[in-house]
């Protein structure tokens, strides 16, 4: 049977360019979606934009425009960079979408007749700048909203509630179950929220009107996270005509993993699975809610300033090199640190000396001894071979757990390990010696295990995969999780490249 993936990020806010922050979210899916993709799977990858809300008014109206006016150049930019860093997504939906619109509408209404959204008045805190309703433990006492440091305003409004008080048991035992990692997120929003007094939310607002308005009610717009969340069944036609994909990607079989920063796990692990269950529909398998990016000590946020820009990173060393220090040096579980310093050190002991300079030297070894073609040998019963197919298993076993950075290490390792394999043998002494068949057989374990490596760091290195492949002398698309267990039939190899040279 085929099995079905379905991976998204947080839809991000059009309210000024995206940073390293967004970049490290949107390119963990993109490498797993190219991960599913070579394991088998049927892959649909969701990304896109949250344009609605007071935020976003609030900007168009400083810069003398129009929301739309002032979000579309915005979008144009975020697309921009998704094909600079090589995001593969399937869909890229934009919370202005007319499909979205109208489904949303009929998600409002449908919880309206189920009497699970009334109207009502609400008084209490609230962060434009995260448009969300603050608890007392968020704000300190001049109610400074702990994760972005704005002042939260007063906020008394006749509004929709949404019956999230009701869940509480519903949402307790959820959390017994491991949809949202990491175990110390899940902690958190059982001790903060679920297990205090679980609140109904206000799902609409009156004071302005960039939103989608309900049918019920013409003065009320949609809250703009309601809106935000419902994007990932919109996205896939649910209550439109056209559901096909809706009906294959929110099946009761097919993997959901929903990827997002700890800062909106609230909404992810707690009114997302309310609106779910209320829609009478299944919960994504993994909520996985990474850590942060620091700058200075801070999380690195727009509204803070203190962004780096991922495409000057782009522009000034590589995608690859990008997305290789996000997956290998931000493991999700942790807040992590972006440096111009710390991604030139990590790219030249792990790219440029390890493995560029593994793929190098064998290359060179093969064409300088054996012209570019080594004679068949068979070396099945080599230790290096057995552990070569321990890595691939390896590999897959975290991948399929998500652990990125722990399964790029144990290729890295591996690699390591065969760099050292070379020292240890001394193919030059052997050549010397005229142990021809003893150095063809060294050689031989080195080739394929380098195409072993290159082919599991095909989803983060997306240029340099066919490079890699080709310097050893295959072509791309010979590489499979299948004939990586098989006998593979080498080409002469001629040039010599370097494909990740020292950054200086
Ligand atoms: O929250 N470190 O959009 P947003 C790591 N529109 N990840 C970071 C980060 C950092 N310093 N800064 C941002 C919104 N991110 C809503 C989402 S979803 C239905 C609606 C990433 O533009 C991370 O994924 O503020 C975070 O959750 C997201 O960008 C927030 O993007």
């Amino acid at each position: 049977m085929k099995k079905n993936f379905f991976v998204t990020t947080p839809i991000y806010y059009p309210s000024g360019k995206l940073h390293i922050g967004h970049a490290y979210t949107t390119t963990l899916a993109d490498v797993i979606a190219r991960f599913k993709k070579e394991d088998g799977y049927d892959v649909f990858f969701l990304t896109g934009s949250d344009e609605h809300g007071q935020k976003i008014q609030q900007k168009a109206k400083e810069n003398n425009l129009s929301p739309k006016e002032y979000v579309d150049p915005i979008i144009e930019s975020f697309k921009n960079l998704w094909n600079l860093l090589d995001i593969s997504y399937d869909r890229f939906i934009r919370t202005t979408d007319d499909d979205h619109i109208e489904a949303v509408q009929k998600i409002f209404s449908e919880l309206v007749e189920k009497d699970l959204i009334f109207l009502s008045k609400y008084k209490g805190k609230y962060c434009i700048s995260c448009e969300e309703f603050l608890t007392s433990e968020q704000m300190d006492d001049f109610f400074i909203h702990d994760v972005c440091q704005n002042v939260a305003i007063d906020f008394s409004e006749e509004t929709y509630m949404l019956r999230v008080s009701k869940f509480q048991k519903y949402l307790q035992k959820l959390f017994e179950s491991n949809f949202l990692e990491p175990e110390t997120r899940k902690k958190e929003m059982l001790n903060n929220f679920i297990n205090n007094d679980l609140e109904d939310l206000s799902v609409t607002r009156v004071n302005f009107d960039w939103g989608i308005p309900i049918n019920e009610n013409k003065r009320h717009v949609i809250y703009v996270w309601i809106d935000a969340l419902s994007n990932y069944i919109t996205a896939l036609g649910y209550k439109t005509k056209d559901d096909e994909l809706f009906k294959k990607f929110w099946a009761k079989d097919t993997e959901i993993l929903q990827i997002i920063g700890k800062e909106i796990t609230r909404f992810h692990s707690i009114y997302w699975p309310v609106i779910l269950n209320s829609l009478n529909l299944r919960m994504p398998d993994k909520i996985l809610s990474h850590g942060w990016i620091l700058s200075s000590s801070k999380k690195m946020s727009k509204s803070i300033g203190n962004v780096i820009d991922p495409l000057e990173i782009i522009n000034n060393f590589s995608s690859d090199a990008l997305r290789f220090y996000i997956i290998n040096n931000l493991p999700t579980d942790k807040d992590g640190n972006f440096s111009e310093e710390l991604f030139i050190e990590s790219f030249n002991n792990n790219l440029a000396n390890n493995v560029g300079n593994l793929i190098s030297r064998v290359s060179n070894m093969i064409i300088k001894y054996f012209d570019g073609l080594l004679p068949v040998i068979d070396i099945s019963k080599e230790k290096l071979t057995k552990n070569g197919f321990e890595v691939i298993d390896e590999y897959k076993d975290l991948m399929n757990k998500y652990n990125f950075s722990e399964a790029i290490s144990v290729v890295l390792k591996f690699s390591q390990e065969l760099n050292k394999f070379i020292e240890d043998s001394k193919p030059w002494n052997l050549e010397k010696e005229n142990k021809i068949e003893e150095l063809a057989k060294v050689l031989s374990i080195l080739q394929r295990n380098i195409i072993i490596i290159s082919y599991l760091l095909k989803p983060i290195l997306v240029k340099s995969y066919s490079k890699m492949i080709m310097q050893m002398g295959l072509k791309p698309d010979e590489v499979n999780f299948k004939s990586l267990f098989k006998e593979l039939k080498f080409r002469k190899i001629t040039d010599k490249l370097i494909l990740f040279e020292r950054i200086k």
